[in-house]
């Protein structure tokens, strides 16, 4: 079994890398009486920040486009994940994905109506859906586009990890049940799907299984403890733990239930697979295993020998993750990270391998495992099982080629 807690003093870590770390090696010499200048005067008052916004020392941390938009209505916004601690996304930071621009809706006029193939056709106002009991999960929203450009090879040579894995957040979610209100209607009998639709101009459309909405699904409200940002469906939004972002329809209007899916464009002329054998697979939901190194990366590469925390970023939407190994050789040889509890199921789970650079070349790379045993795939295991005209679901280890200068670049 993978070793997942360090369990060693930080000496032992540091002698576990190999390296003296001289973290503190200038305190000796720093005068302490020269007093810094923001000590010499009063600070900013409180009453100035009622809403506090990052450092203004922080601006380099924000979310990106991938490439320039063509419209800048149906565009994304990546997630800086080689800026970010831990396994939360602040809200400002959350990736976008946007077919039709962010809707300004008044909560006091949204609705939810539940129809179709149930007993008592429902119609809902937020008041009425914040009166169920309510719930909170920690889990990732990926896109399954996330990565796609490996596939086609189109990433520029400065991409970083927020152009390749952008697309991937994590935050608290608190909503309502989706099973609850779904009891309140009454599933007919033959109820197996349910449409979501979403109230932009997109109107985005999906068909969701009746056994996922009875399992996990959550109408979300409120994200990292706030009620949801405009851009992240305010104020309501389907949640499906695990499954690609698509189907977790913003600004959410409607449910209707039928015993068959719905069959919209955003489950036939997009969001399928194309198979080898031409067959275009439908309702491929579940985000497949996968990780990435956040640092070092593109980017963020090294400037001295000595030691350095390889750290990244681990999730399966099949549940936990049960062990990353990390290389630094380009796979020739595999090493167990340590993973930061607490390991939820279908989150961000963060790794982290103590390792010491000596100043020659590196290759790194992450290997996830999650608890279902499924191993994340290499790039050409992946495009050989997968066959040419596959594009969603990219999830193949991601390598970083570190010159002997310490910079770091996207390899392939
Ligand atoms: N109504 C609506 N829902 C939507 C979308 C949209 O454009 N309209 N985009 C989808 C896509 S493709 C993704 S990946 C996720 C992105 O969610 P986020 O913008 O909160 O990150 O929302 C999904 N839900
Ligand atoms: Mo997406």
């Amino acid at each position: 079994m993978p070793n997942n807690a360090v369990g060693l003093s930080r000496r032992g870590l540091f002698q576990q890398a190999g390296v003296a770390v001289t973290v503190a090696s200038t305190a000796a010499q720093a005068n302490e009486a020269d007093i810094p200048p923001w000590t010499l005067e009063q600070g900013q008052p409180v009453t100035d920040v009622p809403y506090g916004t990052p450092s203004g020392f922080e601006k380099s941390v924000m979310r990106r486009t991938r490439e320039t938009p063509l419209f800048p209505t149906a565009a994304s916004m990546l997630t800086p994940l080689q800026d970010l601690d831990g396994i939360i996304t602040p809200n400002g930071l959350h990736y976008i994905r946007n077919h039709a621009g962010t809707p300004t809706i008044d909560p006091d006029r949204h609705r939810l109506l539940v129809h179709g193939l149930v007993d008592r056709p429902l119609s809902f106002g937020m008041d009425d859906l914040m009166r169920f009991p309510s719930v909170s999960r920690i889990h990732f929203l990926e896109c399954s586009g996330n990565s796609g450009q490996y596939k086609t090879g189109q990433y520029k040579a400065d991409a970083t990890v927020q152009h390749t894995h952008g697309l991937l957040s994590c935050a608290e979610w608190t909503g309502v049940r989706l099973s609850d209100v779904l009891a309140e209607a009454g599933l007919k009998p033959g109820a197996a799907w349910i449409l979501a639709e979403g109230a932009d101009a997109a109107a985005l459309t999906r068909s969701i299984p009746v056994a996922k909405a009875l399992d996990d699904a959550i109408l979300a409200y409120s994200q990292n403890g706030e009620r949801l940002r405009p851009e992240q469906g305010y104020p309501l939004r389907l949640f499906l733990p695990g499954f690609e972002g698509n189907a977790n329809v913003k600004w959410l209007r409607r449910l209707k239930v039928g015993d068959q899916p719905f069959q919209t464009r955003w489950e036939t002329s997009k969001y399928t697979s194309l198979m080898p054998d031409g067959v275009a697979r439908q309702f491929n939901f579940t985000m497949e295993v996968k990780s990435v190194i956040t640092r070092p990366s593109p980017g963020r590469g090294l400037r001295h020998p000595g030691f350095c925390e390889v750290t990244g970023l681990a999730w399966s939407g099949h549940g936990r993750i049960m062990r990353v190994e990390v290389s630094t050789d380009g796979g020739g040889s595999w090493q167990d990270a340590a993973l930061d509890g607490p390991i939820l199921p279908k989150c961000l789970t963060r790794f982290r391998l103590p390792w010491s650079w000596t100043g020659g070349p590196a290759s790194f790379q992450s290997r996830a495992t999650d608890e279902t045993g499924e191993v994340q795939p290499t790039r050409e295991r992946l495009l050989a099982s997968r066959g040419p005209n596959y594009y969603y679901h990219y999830n193949a280890i991601q390598t970083w080629a570190m010159a002997p200068g310490g910079e770091v670049k996207l390899a392939v």
